[in-house]
């Protein structure tokens, strides 16, 4: 029996034939021989060798280490291992971040990054609307977007979440969401809710203010297509999916249906799971490339730095990145900053993240002395003193909405 090494160090590849992932390996053995089993378990190989894998499988089919720093390691995988058109993202992940997690002579594993080829990426569609999208049907070309998730999470009924919105846009917000929690609960009906919000938008409009709002279609996958579609006749202006929960196809097939004709959020709850370890898992800038192939039109990056949700600016600005890179053929995500925002630090996630990118609070504006439309303007007034570069503190000296949000939250 033939014993192959996946060994290729050095090895100059051509990056249109293999899809080039990094792992941040943890290990007691020495590290080539953690990298080779990764590479065998995820393409050719396996615990033993096998008298089944030829020659001719081998040099077509197996990955190869091409690079060792440290504990990063680089594993190539040839794009024939792929099966993108049945299979796509599951069967991808299943390949570049699936059996190696379980093996034990890994202490961790993270998968860091990857890079597909031309051949993979031109079999996705990605986002219909993109960044810039947005930005047109909210007649807002420049300055950040800044939104709100209706808060409580549960528990408002179709007509008080409809009342916030409209406070909320009266406040002079852009964007509105359901939280990852609601979806089609007894005290607020989805369709109800997507109707009453629908009007509160329209009355907004009426009044010259553009806002969208993204309703949470969340739901098994035979029921998925049907529920955006519906939502949409409803007259929902935005979709919310939560990516990992229902899983990259349910994004790809509610982004790529002709039928539907309005951005689609994506939230992504759970996601920590796997990306909050920093030596296990997957970083989210892998899953923010998923996303934007699959066509999510806006995505959770993070709050770089600030807010109540884990993740330094670095890791945050990998994410954007991820986004807006014009490195693959798709329009660009939206970023979205959320979790922990309030008015006093929207200034660190503009200067970090720059202007293309949507700010959004939910207790940061429902939890304003004043109420929603009053948190909303000062969540406004934030974004308006990053963007015209004018000290926060200075701003809100002629803010007051502004000022009562810092007296209550401070600016850290
Ligand atoms: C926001 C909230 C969202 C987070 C998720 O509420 O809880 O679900 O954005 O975090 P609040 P992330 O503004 O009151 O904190 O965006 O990091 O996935």
């Amino acid at each position: 029996m033939n014993s192959y090494s996946y060994m290729a160090l050095g090895e100059e590849l051509d990056k249109d034939a293999y899809v080039i992932t990094k792992y941040r390996v943890s290990t007691d053995l020495p590290i080539e021989k953690a990298a080779e089993a990764i590479a065998a378990e995820q393409s050719t190989g396996t615990w033993t060798g096998i008298s089944t894998l030829n020659d001719d499988v081998f040099r077509k089919y197996a990955a190869k280490v091409t690079a060792i720093d440290g504990d990063m390691v680089t594993i190539a995988y040839p794009e024939e291992d792929f099966s993108i058109r049945v299979g796509a993202v599951p069967q991808i992940l299943s390949v570049i971040s699936g059996n190696l997690y379980g093996l034990g002579a890994l202490k961790g594993v993270r998968l860091e990054d990857v890079e597909f080829p031309k051949g993979i990426l031109k079999q996705y569609k990605g986002p219909k609307f993109g960044d810039q999208g947005l930005r047109e049907i909210l007649h807002r070309p420049e300055k950040p977007l800044v939104g709100t998730i209706v808060k409580p999470k549960i528990g408002l009924s179709p007509e008080d979440t409809a009342k916030y919105i409209y406070e909320a846009g009266s406040g002079g917000l852009t964007n509105g969401k359901d939280d990852e929690t609601l979806v089609d609960q007894v005290f607020c009906p989805i369709e109800a809710r997507t109707k009453a919000v629908a009007e509160a938008l329209d009355r907004l409009r009426e009044e010259g203010h553009y806002m969208v709002h993204a309703i949470n279609i969340s739901t098994n996958g035979q029921d998925i297509l049907q529920l955006a579609e519906d939502a949409q006749s409803w007259g929902a202006t935005q979709l919310m999916v939560d990516v990992i929960t229902c899983g990259y196809g349910a994004v790809q097939a509610v982004a790529e249906d002709p039928k539907i004709k309005i951005p689609v959020h994506v939230h992504r709850t759970m996601h920590a799971a796997m990306t909050k370890d920093p030596y296990n898992g997957i970083a989210m800038r892998v899953i923010a490339k998923l996303v934007r192939m699959c066509g999510g039109d806006a995505l959770h990056i993070g709050t770089l730095g600030v807010g109540k949700m884990e993740g330094a600016i670095a890791e945050g600005k990998a994410n954007q990145d991820a986004c807006q890179s014009d490195d693959v053929p798709f329009k660009k995500v939206m970023p979205v900053c959320s979790g922990g925002m309030f008015p006093g630090i929207v200034p660190k996630v503009v200067q970090a993240a720059g202007n293309n990118v949507q700010i959004q609070a939910g207790g940061g504006v429902a939890g304003h002395p004043e109420g929603v439309r009053a948190g909303a303007k000062a969540m406004c007034q934030a974004i308006d003193s990053a963007y015209e570069g004018v000290p926060i503190e200075e701003y809100a000296k002629t803010h007051h909405e502004l000022q009562l949000a810092l007296d209550r939250w401070g600016t850290k």
